[in-house]
């Protein structure tokens, strides 16, 4: 595939090529605890850089980011910087440790994110938690973040191209559908354990075309926000604090400027975490009680109908006795006519 063309999971002709070529492209990876991601950044960088195996627990612990340079498609070799996350954004697990992780994830992508990829595994079935959490980096994101995704569906190895399709068209995974409808269909099977070179380049080119139509769909602008705004912000005067300081000699060491600029992201992303958690939380009640309300109207109806069934039936059985007796009356009358005839 190359640099040309698109694919992809939904519409294959539907990508864009690839165009423009940013220099510098930011990936950031995130999704369930164990979903993938780390194999899947490894794919990326074509390398075993950041550690992935079986686990009953995480095994990325914390953001890492590292990079590779690649030529396909671009005149220019590109630097493409791979961020792997820890389960980010899984609202059943907020630690304060995972806030801490957004506030660093978000620093290390200050300069904007160019796509994001969430990975699922296509062997697991995806739950209303799965959904929760695209919710939750919707709401804490801002909805626009949908342009910037890409959704990747690991363990393609153990799943095939035709039996995942036949799981993404079932008339169940219709919040999945509508997801991959945001996302212009750009969605993906992966396999990261396949030894065969051509088919490890050609998944990549896949998904790296996914990358570059996000890109070319964005016109080259990656994902930011106003707390990315205010990070790099803060990050450039901390800076600027820092460079001050050590030309006068008075101002406190590095780290503890870092450290002091680190808190104030992790401040300002559980500000917005927690606004994040309310506006989910109100959105579940809201779907709970449509919910109960289409249930409770159901319920009625049926129970309406049973009341007309029941007086459809008490009908029939009066039309029935009241034929039953006109047949009597009539055989009395015809006997009656016999014996006076
Ligand atoms: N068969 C198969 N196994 C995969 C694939 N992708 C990932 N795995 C395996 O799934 C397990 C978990 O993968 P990781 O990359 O550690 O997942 P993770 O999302 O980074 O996990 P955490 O860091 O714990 O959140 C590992 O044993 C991987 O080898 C795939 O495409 N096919
Ligand atoms: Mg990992």
């Amino acid at each position: 595939m190359g640099g040309g063309g698109g694919g992809g999971g939904g519409d294959d002709e539907e990508w864009l090529p690839r165009c423009p070529c940013p220099a510098d492209v930011t990936i950031v990876l995130v999704g369930k605890v164990g979903s993938g991601k780390s194999a899947t950044a490894n794919s990326i960088l074509g390398s075993k850089v950041f550690a992935s195996k079986h686990s009953y627990s995480s095994v990325t612990k914390m953001c890492q980011m590292s990079r590779t340079t690649r030529s396909d498609g671009c005149a220019e070799p590109r630097t493409i910087n791979v961020i792997d996350t820890p389960g980010l954004f899984d609202m059943s697990t907020t630690t304060e440790d995972t806030r801490k992780e957004i506030a660093k994830c978000m620093e290390m992508s200050k300069n904007g994110i160019h796509a994001m990829l969430l990975v699922f595994s296509a062997d697991s079935r995806f739950t209303r938690e799965d959904a929760d959490t695209i919710e939750c980096i919707k709401i804490f994101f801002g909805d626009s973040i949908v342009n910037h995704m890409i959704l990747v569906f690991t363990r393609g190895d153990q799943i095939g191209e035709v039996n995942w399709k036949d799981m993404l068209a079932d008339k169940d995974a219709s919040y999945l559908q509508d997801v991959a409808k945001q996302c212009s269909d750009r969605i993906i099977l992966f396999d990261n354990k396949t030894i065969d070179a051509q088919h490890q380049e050609e998944q990549l080119n896949k998904l790296l075309d996914a990358v570059d139509s996000v890109i070319s769909n964005n016109n080259g602008i990656p994902f930011s926000n106003k707390m990315f705004t205010q990070i790099k912000e803060e990050h450039d005067r901390q800076n600027e604090i820092g460079v001050q300081g050590s030309a006068e000699q008075t101002s406190m060491p590095r780290h503890d400027i870092y450290d002091g600029y680190l808190m104030l992201i992790t401040k300002m992303v559980e500000e917005k975490l927690n606004s994040t958690i309310e506006k989910l939380q109100k959105q579940l009640m809201e779907e709970q009680k449509a919910r109960q309300k289409i249930e409770s109207e159901v319920a009625e109806a049926k129970m309406r109908s049973e009341e007309e069934i029941r007086k459809l039936r008490e009908e029939l059985e009066k039309a029935k006795q009241d034929s039953d007796k006109a047949r009597q009356f009539y055989e009395k009358f015809k006997w009656m006519e016999c014996a006076i005839m």
